[in-house]
């Protein structure tokens, strides 16, 4: 079989998975987590998200795993009484116009409030779009979720479109916090970045943060929350479960 033959059997074979990656605030505390999505195939063993989502996509998989996906979160919500959980969203996950409807539903049916689940969309996907991403994340934004542009700065900024993004966050291009490391350029770019986001009264997510010292940085720079192998990898729900009842 191919990999795209196996993809079509993996939800009713039971082979996902969703690993849970921390996120920090200023104080140290975990105040959230992104829901990354892992395919750990019978056959293939684990195939990435890069890997398998394109193919998802071009069969309209991915509208199935969107569903399955907030189910399993909207669970985990109701199991994790503080934190807020993100959501990745591709193209047609975004554009989906059942999707409005279902998030209302499925926080219902577990009693946990939308404005918990946080949706991302990376901002590559809007600028494709611009149009269809922006009454998408109306109609999202009108259920009380909340919305965070991803990998921004990465090389698709659409500047002028962003004043009118119906958005509460971004969360930094990966490249933005590594280039911390390499010299005062990057510090200043930076510094720049989410003095723009401050401005548009946006909150400002930092991703990728690996060494103490990207951590200090990006705290003295007034960074709302941040995510990377420093702070914690990707992990089982159990493990995140029982990290927020004991506290860090
Ligand atoms: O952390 P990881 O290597 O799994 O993520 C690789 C890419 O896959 C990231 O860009 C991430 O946004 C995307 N991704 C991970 N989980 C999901 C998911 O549940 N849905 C969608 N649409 N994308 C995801
Ligand atoms: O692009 P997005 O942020 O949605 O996807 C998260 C991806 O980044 C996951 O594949 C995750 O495993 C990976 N990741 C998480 N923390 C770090 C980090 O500190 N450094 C790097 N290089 N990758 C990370
Ligand atoms: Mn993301
Ligand atoms: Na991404």
């Amino acid at each position: 079989a191919t990999l795209e033959a196996a993809l079509h059997g993996a939800l009713a074979a039971d082979e996902f998975q969703l690993v849970y990656q921390p996120l920090e605030d200023p104080s140290g505390r975990w105040h959230g987590a992104e829901a990354l999505l892992r395919w750990r195939s019978r056959t293939y063993g684990n195939v990435t998200p890069d890997q398998f989502m394109p193919l998802a996509e071009r069969s309209g998989l991915s509208l199935q795993l969107s569903a399955w996906t907030l189910t399993q979160v909207c669970a985990a919500l109701a199991r994790l009484p503080e934190l807020g959980v993100a959501i990745n969203l591709s193209a047609r996950q975004l554009v989906d116009p059942a999707l409005p409807g279902r998030i209302v539903q499925t926080a219902g049916q577990f009693g946990v409030s939308p404005s918990r689940l946080n949706l991302e969309v990376s901002e590559a996907l809007v600028a494709r779009a611009p149009e269809r991403a922006h009454s998408a994340l109306r109609a999202l934004a009108a259920t009380g979720v909340h919305l965070t542009l991803d990998d921004f700065g990465g090389g698709h900024a659409h500047l002028a479109g962003l004043q009118h993004l119906p958005i509460h966050a971004v969360k930094l291009d990966r490249a933005l916090v590594q280039g911390l490391g390499q010299g005062p350029r990057g510090v200043a770019l930076l510094g720049a970045v989410t003095g723009l986001a401050r401005a548009l009264d946006l909150k400002v997510i930092a991703k990728g943060v690996e060494t103490p010292a990207h951590r200090a940085q990006l705290n003295g720079l007034g960074v709302h929350s941040l995510q990377g192998f420093l702070i914690s990898p990707p992990l089982e729900f159990q493990d995140l479960q029982a990290w927020t009842l004991a506290g860090p």
